[in-house]
């Protein structure tokens, strides 16, 4: 009788858990069929098969060591599973979902395969058309015309929930849970979509387009091509988008006078240095658009859906100043900005409004949303983030702590 293997992606069974990122997911096999079976054990090897644009995966049969493109294990024929390790090869995402497939083998025999997808953040200016219209209409679907559950991403950011995220050390931590919350609602509708990042330190003309963010005309009014997912995008009960650039920014070229990645990251190696980059670059993309855009007032920022992939690149120059300097872990003083003077909301042990439902003490007077998404695939952050769960996104500390997603060119090791 020939044997029938389960492949378990993230320890689970559940299709939606079936995506990988540059870290490490601790995944599981076993035979389905044990009674068939004569030997107590079978040598089993597993390995990826990919397309040519699509994902492509490693292996190791550990919680350390060096991977490789296939992986033999000796599983037990009682059914029991066994542990190993599943990764994206760094520079091989994935573009659209299932397009690699992890495959195990008995000799030369197929005994069973899962369909995954390296899910990563990529940079918005050179996605591909699929993957950008994916996304919008991921996005377009969670504002459903104003009447989606985005309003509470809109109202987690308004004028009285700004003293909760910005000013402070929290800033950055707040809205990586922020923009993971986002995410997971969009991978609800669609799970191939990852927030794609604006890179506002250099050209990004495919961005500012009639088939994708929009195109603005000179009363600032946003524009699309007919047909257009975010056609009828509504926030606050108004219709469309304002974004108009300020007259020294082409949108063809990179816009003036934001620092650029090297220079954001020469910033300083402690987080206390590192954290101005809440001025520059990060409040000069934002001004980059006059007066009436909405995305040159922190209050209205996030009616644009422009803020999120802007937001989305503050968080990986984030990234990349974390994996620069090795500063993942709360318990080192470099890696925060830790000082009891702070505000409610940005010292490590504190919750993150709105996820922790509190609306008393400095909080807003509501709170949008309720608790963060959670994922099929990580346990990480959990419901009620503190600032402290927020650093260790890729679990370089503590592999729980991994939150599922990466960005295209922030390599794990
Ligand atoms: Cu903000």
């Amino acid at each position: 009788m020939t044997v029938d293997v389960e492949i378990q992606i993230n320890d689970s069974t559940n299709p939606r858990a079936r995506f990988l990122t540059w870290a490490p997911s601790p995944c599981r096999i076993r035979v389905r069929n044990p009674a068939g079976i004569t030997t107590p054990f079978v040598s089993l090897k597993i390995s990826g098969r990919s397309t040519a644009s699509g994902g492509a995966v490693q292996f190791r049969a550990g919680a350390t060591g060096a991977f490789s493109d296939s992986i033999t294990l000796t599983v037990s024929a009682s059914g029991n599973t066994a542990p190993f390790f599943s990764a994206g090869k760094f520079g091989r995402p994935s573009s659209s979902n299932g397009d690699v497939t992890i495959e195990a083998r008995s000799g030369t025999t197929l005994v069973g395969s899962v369909p995954v997808m390296v899910r990563i953040r990529k940079n918005a200016n050179t996605l591909s058309a699929p993957e950008r219209d994916r996304f919008l209409e991921a996005l377009a679907k969670l504002n459903n015309q104003g009447t989606g559950r985005f309003s509470d991403f809109r109202d987690m950011h308004n004028a009285s929930a700004l003293g909760q995220a910005h000013g402070a050390p929290g800033f950055l931590p707040w809205h990586r849970a922020y923009l993971l919350d986002l995410e997971r609602e969009l991978q609800a509708i669609d799970p191939s979509v990852a927030l794609p990042y604006w890179r506002f330190d250099k050209a990004a003309p495919n961005i500012f387009k009639p088939d994708f963010m929009g195109s603005s005309d000179n009363l600032g009014t946003v524009q699309f091509n007919p047909g257009h997912p975010l056609t009828f995008w509504k926030t606050d009960t108004v219709p469309g988008i304002k974004r108009r650039p300020i007259p020294a920014f082409n949108v063809n070229l990179a816009p003036p006078g934001v620092i650029d990645e090297a220079a954001t990251l020469a910033l300083g190696t402690q987080y206390k240095q590192f954290r101005g980059m809440e001025g520059n670059p990060h409040g000069r993309a934002h001004t980059r658009f006059d007066a009436i855009s909405f995305l040159s007032d922190a209050s209205t920022a996030p009616r644009d859906p422009l803020f999120f992939l802007l937001h989305c690149n503050v968080d990986r120059l984030w990234a990349q100043w974390q994996k620069a300097n090795s500063r993942f872990d709360q318990a080192v003083a470099a890696a925060y900005d830790e000082n009891p003077a702070f505000p409610v909301g940005h010292r490590l042990a504190d919750t993150l409004w709105p996820w922790n439902g509190v609306t008393s003490r400095v909080n807003p007077p509501s709170a949008p949303g309720g608790t963060l998404a959670p994922s099929p695939g990580v346990g990480a952050p959990g419901l009620q983030p503190r600032v402290r769960d927020m650093l260790d996104y890729r679990g370089v500390v503590s592999a729980a702590s991994r939150m599922g997603f990466d960005y295209d060119d922030v390599k794990f090791v």
